[in-house]
């Protein structure tokens, strides 16, 4: 009964998209070959598996003590599973170097080799998952404020040797699966007071990139990610949006766009169309910063909206890699992926329905009015009646659904933990 109420309900959108020129059939190839990089980090707060683990630092925080996250790598890639079970369309993962799978051994961020991701390359194969990764300079003894720029040689080599293993951990990771693994860069790096070495830190940052990229990695792709600021580190960045932006467009590298990275009035999405005339590609981190960068579930809201819709407007779906960044510590762990992940594929889903050249027509004729008119006129359109019809032909839940199997997930098996 259901499933006909809802093959009706897209019998009709089709029909109400078609009168604007949108094929909602060709949409729905479209969104099945829109893959995001689901981030492991929401799995267990971003503590990750190192034998050695201390406290979080490097201006990051999860805050929240819901019950049932993840222990170890088993139980995280158990709800990994879980949740992707119930996100619509294949999807990668997302590593961080501290969730390799150690055995129980101290392995120094400067020791890191292949060997302890071998068993996710073996995960990924028999999950038929993609995998993506980045280096990890914080929660660390030596993260300190500065990693990458640290004006002391030795912790700087040490940050340097890590992130080079990381790169070739990625190249074998994308050897492996025949697709190109992207590494993610960031480092925390940064003053929480005043400064008058601003200068040096970012000529230090950029001398260590340039000696951790001079080696060739064919099936990897570096992108490098800048931001405002961290907790502690709130007065500067040494690794700014610009730094990244100057990095990255003369030596011709992806830079990722985490949303929660900017100042609070600005708009991510219009990023896309100005880094795209210098930049190859562009690597997201979708997140929500809720009065800072507090990397809350994402939701279908305006700036999420606007950045997948400037991608689409751009022509961009194959120029950008979509990352997923939140970690709230707070609610349902794998509600929270499932949640984030539907919200951002919603959002992309409405950015392919919108009948661009039919706007752009009427904006180049200088109808004004007839732009605003229809724009305003898609935000009401049955959308979510073709997201339904997604859900349908991927046997995943509909709608709400999925919070049945969520608590059944949470009866069975994290309420134990
Ligand atoms: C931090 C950055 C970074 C991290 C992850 C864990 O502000 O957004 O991407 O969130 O690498
Ligand atoms: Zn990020």
């Amino acid at each position: 009964m259901k499933t006909e109420l809802i093959s009706k309900a897209y019998e009709v959108a089709k029909q109400r998209y078609a009168e604007y020129g949108v094929d909602t059939e060709a949409v729905l190839k479209q969104l099945q070959d829109f893959h995001l990089s689901l981030h492991c980090w929401q799995a267990d707060d971003v503590h990750g598996f190192e034998v050695q683990a201390g406290a979080m630092s490097g201006g990051i925080q999860s805050t929240g003590d819901f019950p049932g996250a993840a222990r170890n790598i088993d139980e995280l890639r158990k709800d990994i599973l879980k949740a992707k079970s119930l996100i619509p369309g294949s999807h990668r993962l997302n590593l961080h170097e501290i969730y390799g799978d150690f055995q129980g051994k101290v392995v120094d961020r400067d020791e890191v080799t292949v060997d302890y991701f071998k068993s996710w390359i073996e995960w990924g194969k028999e999950n038929n998952t993609l995998l993506d990764f980045n280096s990890s300079s914080f929660s660390h003894p030596k993260s300190g404020s500065l990693s990458l720029s640290n004006p002391d040689k030795g912790i700087r080599d040490f940050w340097i040797e890590h992130t080079k293993r990381c790169r070739e951990i990625a190249n074998a990771m994308g050897e492996a699966q025949n697709d190109p693994c992207i590494m993610n860069l960031w480092v925390h790096d940064g003053c929480k007071d005043q400064s008058v070495n601003h200068h040096l830190y970012r000529k230090l940052l950029k001398e260590s990139l340039d000696e951790i990229f001079s080696k060739k990695q064919p099936m990897m792709k570096d992108t490098i990610e800048g931001k405002v600021f961290g907790i502690g580190l709130e007065s500067f960045t040494v690794g700014s949006h610009d730094f990244y932006t100057g990095y990255a467009a003369s030596h011709n590298m992806m830079q990722t766009i985490d949303t929660g990275h900017y100042h609070p009035t600005e708009m991510p999405g219009d990023k896309v169309s100005a880094l795209l005339q210098f930049l190859p590609e562009l690597m997201l981190h979708v997140s929500r910063p809720v009065r800072w960068d507090s990397d809350h579930v994402t939701i279908m809201d305006d700036p999420t909206q606007d950045l997948f819709s400037e991608i689409v407007r751009a022509d961009a779906l194959n120029r950008v890699h979509y990352g997923l960044d939140f970690f709230d510590g707070s609610i349902n762990r794998i509600g929270a992926y499932v949640i984030g992940s539907r919200s951002a594929q919603k959002c992309m889903l409405r950015a392919l329905l919108e009948p661009k050249e039919l706007i752009s027509k009427h904006e180049i004729a200088g109808e004004g009015y007839k732009v605003l008119a229809l724009i305003e006129e898609q935000k009401a359109m049955p959308w979510q009646a073709v997201y339904d019809e997604f859900c349908v032909r991927n046997s995943v839940p509909v709608g709400s659904e999925f919070m049945t199997e969520i608590d059944k997930y949470v009866a069975e098996v994290t309420s134990k933990r």
